[in-house]
């Protein structure tokens, strides 16, 4: 492969991930910044990039404030409790105060909502709206791309490193990258970074293996970068211990929420029975969490694994009665919903519906079966890891606030969407919303900046060559062996891929360890991690697409790193259903209703993990 040439793009404020978050930061951040240069780059093309490209058939959050629906505080309420009593609640309740007007704002722009026949939105539950959402990604992208304009619109461009001020390692600089469809490496200079490049997909082995490999739950183009970059800077993380493991229609990982709170569909046991009911009382022991309603999502999925792990499975999702209830005998109504189920995966999980087709279910005729996916690390849904970023400063108390909002321990560096930890359950519409915060904030700091960071010569010129380095490893060995892929010099992305996930299923409680791990089995899985950290310096690219795979697992195997550390960190089982600690099998209120935060000393390469106090804002009024 050819050297390649460099680009150095100077801008003040650069926008990582032109997903939700990034679309929303680069939005708000063109608005405030008239004056200044805001660039947004996108690993993939921004119209179908990020995990809403494939769509979506709801929105999770809205509040419906001018309906008088809810309140902010009574959303707080509900994440803090779904997530067993630990989430940052100044940045919950900054999300549920602003939600509302970014959904006005997209239907504004196209998207189409479903109305009732009073005029309002159809909520699929309390906190979320139905869409017909095909296009909801190229529909938000293009005014966007606009408010950007193209030439500040970097799109196929992979960013792999930030950058540091060369007299302040603690202070951003820019970020660095390589086009995966030209020969050229991007050197982006900002005064701020907002990182929004998505959770992580494909960390742990999945369970649709050989031919059904890539067909995941989360977005395929979510590979890490959002925390890979920033712990690799000696940012402050937060909850890397916790995952969302989703209950999901089997083999093609269709979405369960629409099916539980529009339709209304029972989960029942192989006998018939709704297991749930059944088991619910067992969830007394996790009180307050356990008697609330709803269920936390991570309670759940504990009732669905102890059925299936109690010789009762499979677990079917009862479409065929869901659909007859709400038909109520109306023939008419009966095809309306079965036209309503059909779209639901239509519009966000296509896949689901080549599966019912090729296998021949009609969802009024035969029940689904629902599983427990792969883990998910993840800041948007029912997912909590992330950077640890300081709050608003009207709510936060000051254990949660240095600077400006949004803003990570790393100075100019932002965070929004699945970057953001302790903020969950903010999906498509909270997402773009903490974009557009994390965007203001990120212009006021650049405007207070009275220099620009120094990016080194020789920074960049280490980074560079680290980045080609795949391509030159490869060039240099490939004749060593007639089978390129097997090599005693190097390793290929893909293989490494699977070594990893397999490391993460079998030793930090994935799939396969049926979600369970304990201390002497995450303390090997820290050597082999160790081990295979060290051979991604071995990794050989054939091209740019090999080259972006290198990254996306090098991103990857420090998010797994980080995960297990933090998993070892924290000594009881507060999500069971999501992970379980056999050594520490009950949860402790009295000692763990912290945050478990750790920061990678880019310098030594040793990590520091410590607690921070978990701190009620917002007082309970029923959980
Ligand atoms: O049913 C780099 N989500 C749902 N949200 C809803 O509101 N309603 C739903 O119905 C949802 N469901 C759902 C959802 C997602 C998926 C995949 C399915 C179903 C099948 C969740 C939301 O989509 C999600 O919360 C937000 O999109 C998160 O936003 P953000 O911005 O944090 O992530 P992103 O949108 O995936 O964007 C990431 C961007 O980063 C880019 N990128 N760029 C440069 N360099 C790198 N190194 C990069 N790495 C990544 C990506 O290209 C992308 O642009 S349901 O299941 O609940
Ligand atoms: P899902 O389709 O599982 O991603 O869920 C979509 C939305 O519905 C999210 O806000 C979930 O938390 C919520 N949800 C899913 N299943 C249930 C349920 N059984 N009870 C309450 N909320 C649910």
């Amino acid at each position: 492969m050819a050297e390649p040439t460099t680009e150095i793009v100077e801008c003040d404020v650069l926008v990582v991930g032109g997903g939700m978050a990034g679309c929303g930061a680069a939005f708000e951040a063109t608005y405030w910044g008239k004056d200044l240069r805001v660039v947004m780059v996108d690993k993939a093309a921004t119209d179908r990039s990020g995990a809403t490209g494939e769509g979506l058939s709801a929105i999770n959050c809205y509040m419906g404030m001018k309906w008088g629906w809810n309140k902010p505080e009574d959303y707080v309420e509900y994440v803090r409790t779904d997530m067993m009593g630990i989430a940052r609640e100044d940045l919950t309740y900054d999300v549920a105060r602003h939600v509302d007007g970014t959904v006005h704002m997209w239907e504004e722009w196209g998207l189409p909502i479903w109305y009732d026949d009073d005029g309002k939105y159809v909520r699929e539950g309390r906190w979320q709206v139905m869409i017909h959402g095909e296009s909801i990604k190229p529909i938000i992208a293009e005014p966007v791309k606009k408010a950007l304009g193209p030439e500040n619109l970097y799109q196929r461009v992979f960013i792999s490193h930030l950058l540091t001020d060369a007299d302040d390692p603690n202070r951003v600089a820019g970020a660095i990258g390589f086009g995966v469809r030209e020969n050229k490496i991007y050197v982006f200079k900002a005064k701020a970074v907002i990182s929004a490049a998505g959770g992580t997909t494909a960390l742990f082995r999945p369970r649709n293996t050989g031919e059904g490999l890539g067909r995941t739950w989360y977005s395929i183009f979510d590979t890490g970068s959002v925390y890979g970059i920033a712990i690799a800077a000696g940012a402050e993380m937060t909850q890397m211990e916790h995952r969302f493991v989703p209950a999901r229609f089997k083999d093609s990982y269709g979405p369960v929420g629409a099916w539980s709170q529009l339709f209304r569909a029972d989960l029942t046991n192989a006998a018939g029975d709704n297991y749930f009911i059944n088991r619910l009382p067992e969830l007394k022991k996790y009180d307050p969490y356990g008697s609330a309603f709803p269920t936390p999502t991570p309670l759940r999925n504990h009732l669905l694994l102890t059925e299936i792990q109690a010789g009762r499975g499979p677990i079917m999702l009862r479409t065929p009665e869901a659909i007859e209830n709400l038909a109520a005998g109306d023939p008419v109504k009966k095809r309306e919903v079965i036209v309503e189920a059909w779209e639901d995966f239509l519009d966000m999980t296509i896949s689901q519906a080549l599966l019912w087709a090729s296998q021949n279910i009609a969802p009024e005729e035969r029940p689904s079966e629902v599983v427990l996916a792969e883990p998910y690390l993840m800041g948007s849904h029912s997912g909590e890891s992330g950077l640890w970023v300081s709050g608003p400063e009207d709510v936060a108390p000051d254990e949660y606030k240095w600077g400006y909002s949004k803003m990570t321990t790393i100075k100019g560096l932002f965070a929004a969407g699945d970057g953001v930890g302790a903020s969950p359950h903010k999906f498509s519409s909270g997402s773009f919303t903490e974009g557009r915060l994390a965007g203001k904030a990120a212009v006021a700091y650049a405007m207070d900046q009275s220099s620009a960071p120094r990016v080194s010569d020789g920074q960049v010129a280490d980074l560079k060559r680290e980045i080609w380095a795949p391509l030159e490893t490869f060039d240099t060995h490939k004749g060593a062996s007639t089978n390129e892929d097997v090599n005693p010099n190097y390793l290929m992305p893909r293989q490494g891929l699977f070594r990893l996930q397999k490391l993460m299923d079998e030793y930090a409680a994935g799939v396969s360890a049926a979600f369970t791990t304990n201390e002497p089995t995450l303390l090997r899985g820290l050597e082999l991690m160790g081990m295979l950290r060290e051979d991604l310096g071995k990794l050989a690219a054939r091209n740019r697409h090999e080259l972006l795979r290198c990254w996306e697992l090098s991103h990857r195997a420090l998010v797994g790193e980080a995960h297990i550390r933090h998993l070892l960190y924290r000594k009881e089982t507060r999500w069971p259903g999501f992970y379980y600690r056999s050594d520490y099998p009950d949860m402790d209120e009295a000692n763990w209703k912290v945050f478990v935060n750790s920061r990678y000393d880019p310098e030594s390469g040793k990590w520091d993990i410590f607690t921070k106090p978990c701190l009620d804002i917002f007082k309970p009024t029923s959980a």
